[in-house]
């Protein structure tokens, strides 16, 4: 037989077989082995080529590696069509399976609970401020009329740094800076980690979070902070929430109030609830007239201005919302519990 025939029919069958028998990567791969292998037919035929008759050498040489070269072509384009395909190749990328998903973090809760409620005294013209956790005595105590026996001086109640260096127990200090620096009208709110050494347990942690909002302007009254604060529960808990202000004491302001709102649980109809016990009341925090004191102390005219203040555990309004029971899991940063918000 002609050798350069034979070489024909190799290529024709190579080609024919590509086409019929090789149909996913695994036929794809005994394809290649069979024709393009070390130990394939162009190998082979290319071994023969020694005992041809020196004649025939050039001819058969050039028209073996064509062939080579054709096939190896055919190969490649063959695995692309069977890679983008579709169903008739296993291999093929199934276009319709689901991706990998991305798993994306978010912001803590109790992170967006102080954007959530930023952005509704946004609503009433408060703007944000912030200071200081590591803080000096006058900020956090005398500036806010606490005589020097006041009880949250002792360090049984703040972490005390050095003998005048404190941990932060409430976030007045910023409303203390934000006086300091300029004149009223003042509208901020100051939300932040404060410190107090208690003993951990379902409702403390020596480390939490406040909101405390100040109001300073000429004939700014305790009926506007009632007012206020009123609208800001409905808005963060829910129309349906009433409020109540109780007589209190804080040495930052007169006269003082405790605020509660109306139980969303039982509203008052159980004895037994275990959100407010019964009393169909929950307590949320603290609120008063800025003591004079506190205003002289950054030289503001008592004469023409008044202010009022409050102060929110934001944990406490977190757990109320959300029914959650144990302030610890909030600091935990178990994923399985964080997902949720
Ligand atoms: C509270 C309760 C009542 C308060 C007072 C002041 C300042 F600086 F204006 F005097 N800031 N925050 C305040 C008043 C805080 O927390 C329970």
């Amino acid at each position: 037989m002609n050798s350069i025939a034979g070489l024909d029919e190799l290529l024709a069958e190579a080609t024919a077989q590509l086409r019929e028998a090789a149909t996913n990567a695994e036929s794809l791969e005994q394809w290649r082995i069979r024709y393009l292998g070390s130990h394939g037919e162009v190998k082979a035929l290319m071994q023969q080529l020694k005992d041809l008759p020196p004649a025939e050498k050039p001819a058969f040489g050039k028209r073996i590696n064509e062939i080579k070269q054709e096939l190896t072509a055919s190969f490649k384009k063959r695995k692309g069509e069977l890679t983008t395909a579709g169903p008739a190749g296993k291999s093929a990328i199934d276009m319709t399976l689901p991706g990998t998903p991305v798993s994306i973090g978010h912001k803590h809760i109790i992170t967006q609970t102080i954007e959530e409620i930023a952005e509704i005294f946004a609503r009433m013209g408060f703007e944000v401020a912030y200071g200081p956790e590591v803080e000096d005595e006058w900020h956090i105590f005398d500036a806010l009329n606490m005589p020097a026996s006041h009880p949250a001086r002792d360090p049984l109640d703040s972490f005390y740094i050095t003998d005048s260096v404190i941990l932060r127990s409430e976030t007045s200090n910023v409303q203390i800076r934000v006086m300091e620096s300029k004149p009223p009208p003042i509208r901020i709110i100051s939300p932040g980690r404060v410190y107090r050494p208690d003993t951990v347990d379902a409702t403390h942690s020596f480390m939490f979070h406040q909101i405390e909002g100040l109001y300073v302007d000429e004939g700014v009254s305790m009926a506007d902070l009632k007012t206020h604060l009123d609208q800001f529960c409905k808005a963060y808990f829910g129309h349906g929430v009433a409020t109540r202000f109780r007589p209190h004491f804080f040495p930052f302001t007169e006269p003082s109030a405790e605020v509660d709102i109306s139980c969303h649980i039982c509203a008052g109809d159980r004895e037994d609830c275990p959100v407010c016990k019964g009393s169909g009341w929950i307590e949320l925090g603290g609120c008063g007239m800025v003591d004079p004191n506190v205003l002289k102390a950054v030289n503001y005219d008592t004469e023409k201005y008044t202010g009022y203040a409050f102060g929110f555990g934001i944990e406490r309004m977190v757990m109320r919302k959300y029914n959650i029971p144990d302030i610890r899991i909030l600091f935990e940063n178990d994923v399985r519990f964080l997902r949720q918000f």
